[in-house]
């Protein structure tokens, strides 16, 4: 799904701001048709922002169901014989959409956009209503799952994953324009023609144009300074690009793909620029290369988690972050455990940092679930995560590569995180997802992350899997405080990884750490033990042969749902919640900034 853009024959508005919101705690808003009026007994809620922190007290942290957010907005004068759609970038978990009195769409997932065609039920120049009813609900049918408990004090929210149920509109919202005839959607893949080594090689753009209408399709590939370097007719073919400059880590070079739809008269009917990074992707016996050169992967499994707007997307927040990151060294991170803003993506893509992209799909695991609180018997079965989910799952995985595919940043997929997988029944329903993923994906590698409690000897999954992705807790959930079993441990078990001879990342490895607390005895929490297990992780995977990677969990202190292993939520960022470095960064930029 293309974003919105203005351009020469596109214009965008905001509708970010505070909107009227209300909780529907007795669920009776759709009933009592809220969206029929100005919402009643409303308060103000910024958009973007989780709603959960905003207000004090548990009302709003806790709240389990519907709510209601509701604005104005004037449809432009200049509209007139346009098509207007209204876009929600993200709605938390599902969302339905009204405008005026008129259902217009309703989506599932939290995480990627959606929108609807409104020209019927607007009028330019005129003001309408816009009301969403957002569910936050997680249930054996949701990416991620969960389950509503009731109780004799009200329903109460459980889900098997460590991070908190953040929901609302976390993103923006948009109402733009196009002509009735226009740019639908682009694909693009790029390509390199002989040695991907080469200073300047010859690049290829394969480019696929989707048109809603009649139009003859015209692309003009420009480079960074503008200077037009080739183009084409035809809504799809492949382009040639002498003397490319690379799109590669560190270095975020991209070239714009004008499309443009022209009538018969050959006069401009719709224009859309698409960025494109000529780099290629490949997976060559236990090395992970990026433009022909093995790339090893430094940075941090990460999470969109702020105080007070929890999820919500902040470019004062992003752009900090990033610069965080390239202060201490990081070139990649993953987008642990659902997709992120595109405004991240596009920031990646333009300073040249890589991304492990990922789908929503975490917390199918009963034995993490009785860590963070939620006990099952079985998580795949009938009752549980099912056949239905599994439907769930795979529009999530269309949505993301859907709306991903072009990002020259994203150089491997995740579909999950950590889910069970030494059993049959999880066999059979991740399967048929990564045949959907290498269905839908010709040029990237796909995989999952793979959890402690599924070594190399149980685990059924990694067979689907490109790259070696595994997350490790030595030295914390297991040999806790023995970091010498920790680093044999850890050795011995890479090792048998390295048998599947396909490049290995560690996804995920930390520890707990309260910032300020210190101890020379390296007692666990402290900052002392933070720095030294991430010793014990770097010597060993300095020895190990297939290691294509090092995501540190993780970048910050995130929240999490509320337990007895949680202190006002984990605690293993290299940087607090706030951002201040522990002393471990100092290390972490010591390592990443020297190996270059
Ligand atoms: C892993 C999960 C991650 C958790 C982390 C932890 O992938 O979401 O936050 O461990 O326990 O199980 O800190």
């Amino acid at each position: 799904m293309l974003r919105p853009q203005d351009t020469a024959t596109r214009d965008r508005r905001s509708l970010t701001g505070l909107w009227r919101f209300r909780a529907d705690a007795e669920g009776v808003g759709r009933d009592e048709r809220w969206f029929a009026a100005p919402l009643a007994g409303a308060r103000d809620m910024p958009v973007p922002a989780s709603y959960n922190d905003i207000v004090p007290g548990r009302e709003l942290h806790d709240h389990v169901g519907d709510v209601w957010y509701q604005t104005d907005v004037r449809v432009p004068r200049g509209w007139a014989d346009q098509r207007v759609v209204l876009r929600f970038d993200a709605a938390t978990h599902r969302a339905t959409v009204w405008v005026g009195e008129t259902e217009v769409m309703s989506h599932e997932g939290g995480y990627t956009p959606f929108e609807a065609d409104v020209t019927a039920h607007v009028t330019p120049g005129e003001t309408v209503r816009v009301t969403a009813v957002v569910d936050n609900r997680l249930s054996w049918e949701s990416i991620p799952p969960g389950v509503v408990v009731e109780t004799a004090h009200g329903p109460r929210q459980k889900y098997m994953h460590d991070f908190f149920n953040y929901a609302g509109l976390h993103r923006p919202v948009w109402l733009y324009s196009t002509p009735t005839t226009f740019v639908a959607d682009v694909t693009v893949v790029p390509g390199i023609e002989g040695d991907p080594t080469a200073e300047r090689p010859t690049g290829t753009v394969a480019y696929d144009v989707a048109v809603a209408g009649e139009g003859a399709v015209r692309v003009r590939l420009l480079d960074a300074e503008g200077a037009e370097v080739t183009g084409a007719q035809g809504a799809a073919g492949t382009l040639t690009v002498p003397d490319a400059h690379l799109w590669a880590p560190g270095d975020g070079y991209q070239y714009d793909l004008v499309v443009e739809v022209l009538g018969a008269d050959g006069a401009l009917v719709d224009s859309y620029t698409q960025k494109v990074g000529i780099r290629t992707v490949e997976v060559r016996g236990t090395d992970f290369l990026i433009n022909g050169r093995p790339f090893y992967f430094r940075g941090f499994g990460m999470h969109e988690d702020h105080t007070t707007r929890g999820k919500g997307h902040d470019d004062a927040e992003m752009v900090h972050d990033f610069e965080l990151l390239d202060w201490i060294g990081a070139n990649s991170f993953r987008t642990s455990h659902y997709p992120y803003a595109e405004e991240v993506l596009d920031y990646a893509d333009a300073h040249g940092i890589v991304v492990i992209d990922e789908t929503a799909a975490v917390g199918m695991n009963a034995a993490v679930g009785a860590v963070i609180g939620m006990t099952v018997d079985q998580v795949f079965s009938p009752d549980t995560v099912s056949e239905r989910t599994r439907e769930v799952h795979a529009q999530a995985i269309r949505e993301l590569f859907a709306r991903d595919k072009n990002h020259p940043s994203v150089v491997l997929w995740s579909i999950s995180n950590e889910p069970e997988s030494h059993t049959p029944e999880s066999e059979e329903y991740f399967r048929p997802l990564f045949e959907l993923a290498r269905e839908l994906e010709q040029h990237r590698p796909i995989g999952f992350v793979n959890v402690m409690y599924s070594p190399a000897d149980v685990d059924r999954l990694m067979k689907y899997s490109d790259v070696v992705m595994i997350n490790r807790y030595y030295g914390w959930y297991s040999d806790s405080a023995d970091l010498a079993a920790a680093e044999a441990n850890l050795e011995a078990e890479l090792r048998q990884w390295e048998g599947h001879g396909k490049p290995i990342i560690m996804t995920e490895y930390g520890a707990d750490t309260v910032a300020g607390l210190h101890d020379l005895s390296g007692s666990m929490w402290s900052e002392e033990y933070q720095e030294e297990l991430l010793d014990v992780y770097h010597r060993v995977f300095d020895r190990v042969g297939a290691m294509a990677g090092e995501h540190v969990w993780n970048f910050a202190d995130f929240q999490t749902s509320r337990g007895i292993v949680r202190v006002d939520g984990n605690k293993k960022g290299v940087f607090t919640r706030d951002r201040r470095p522990k002393a471990a960064a100092h290390l972490l930029r010591r390592r990443w900034t020297e190996r270059g």
